[in-house]
């Protein structure tokens, strides 16, 4: 059996157990949990804080975990990222008071910077070769400077509200992050397998997101035309019909495309368009 580490409550919870639903496998939800056996896949699930995920992997007590990529480097132990999961998209970046006259990342040097990530930011500031007093703080990093105990901060960012109202904008992007799996060098093979099958399960969903597949009637002398502007994982598949002079094509069209391309396939002739999601891609 192997033991997976996930975040107890927070962010990347919801997001973590329904990427496990969506694999077939039932964790409880972890709010007052520590432990509790999956249904669905010979595995059990540790509810831990983020910050102690990547110690929980690396010392072996979980044998994979799911957490942000910004933890895990900033733990910077020897951890393998297994794969990159879709959530939890943030970028870790420098912010500075609106009005400070920023001027570029020399601007940095000799000031005082409050994060929770010292040990991202100083290897950041060491390849620029730019010399900063960093004070780490555990949590709201974005009122230091208001409150005059930094001239600027290095913290999370998605959609950079929190800095707006705290007067801060952001003039460096260090690093992206997102939610990902991870494992220790050294798993034993047996749990080895059972990581990639659980991979391959991840990688069905993770493909099929945002993917919609559409199926419609269309004259059988327009289906060159539409087959020439469609994409489709291969080729669309085309059928007969009954009717000599009609085909059925069945197509996967990415959401942000959906109705730009069925628009331009009822321009070609296309009526009865089904549009279903699409729960896995297994290739
Ligand atoms: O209790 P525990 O220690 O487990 O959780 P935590 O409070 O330390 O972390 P949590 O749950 O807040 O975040 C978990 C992970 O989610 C982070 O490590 C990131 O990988 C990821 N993540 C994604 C984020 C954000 N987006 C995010 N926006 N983590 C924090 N934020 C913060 C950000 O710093 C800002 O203060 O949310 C605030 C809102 O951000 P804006 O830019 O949208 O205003
Ligand atoms: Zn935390």
């Amino acid at each position: 059996m192997i033991k997976i580490a996930i975040q107890s409550k927070g962010r990347l919870n919801e997001d973590t157990t329904r990427l496990l639903a969506d694999a077939g496998i039932i964790v409880g939800a972890g709010h007052r949990q520590l432990i509790s056996r999956a249904k669905g896949f010979d595995m059990e699930a540790l509810y831990l804080r983020d910050d102690d995920i990547p110690q929980a992997v690396g010392m072996h007590v979980a044998d994979i975990g799911i957490v942000g990529l910004n933890e895990v480097e900033e733990r910077g132990l020897p951890l393998r990222t297994v794969m990159r999961l879709g959530f939890g998209a943030c970028r870790l970046s420098l912010a500075a008071p609106k009005d400070s006259g920023y001027d570029g990342l020399g601007w940095f040097d000799g000031r005082r910077i409050a994060t929770s990530y010292p040990r991202i930011l100083s290897r950041f500031f060491e390849s620029e070769g730019i010399r900063a007093e960093i004070h780490e703080i555990a949590g709201s990093v974005e009122v230091a400077p208001a409150v005059g105990m930094a001239d600027a901060i290095f913290d999370i960012v998605s959609s950079g509200g929190t800095l707006l109202q705290n007067g801060l904008t952001e003039v460096h992007t260090v690093m992206q992050s997102e939610a990902v799996l991870v494992a220790p060098h050294d798993l034993d093979p047996e749990k080895e397998r059972e990581v990639e099958k659980l991979c391959f399960r991840f990688r069905s969903i993770i493909d099929s997101r945002g993917l919609k597949y559409v199926l419609m009637n269309i004259p059988a002398d327009r289906v060159g035309a539409a087959v020439a502007m469609l994409p489709g994982m291969k080729s669309p598949t085309v059928l007969p019909l009954a009717d000599p002079g009609w085909s059925s094509l069945h197509v996967v069209i990415r959401e942000s495309e959906l109705w730009d391309k069925i628009e331009q396939l009822k321009q070609m002739g296309a009526q009865d368009i089904l549009v279903l999601s699409l729960e896995n891609i297994i290739r």
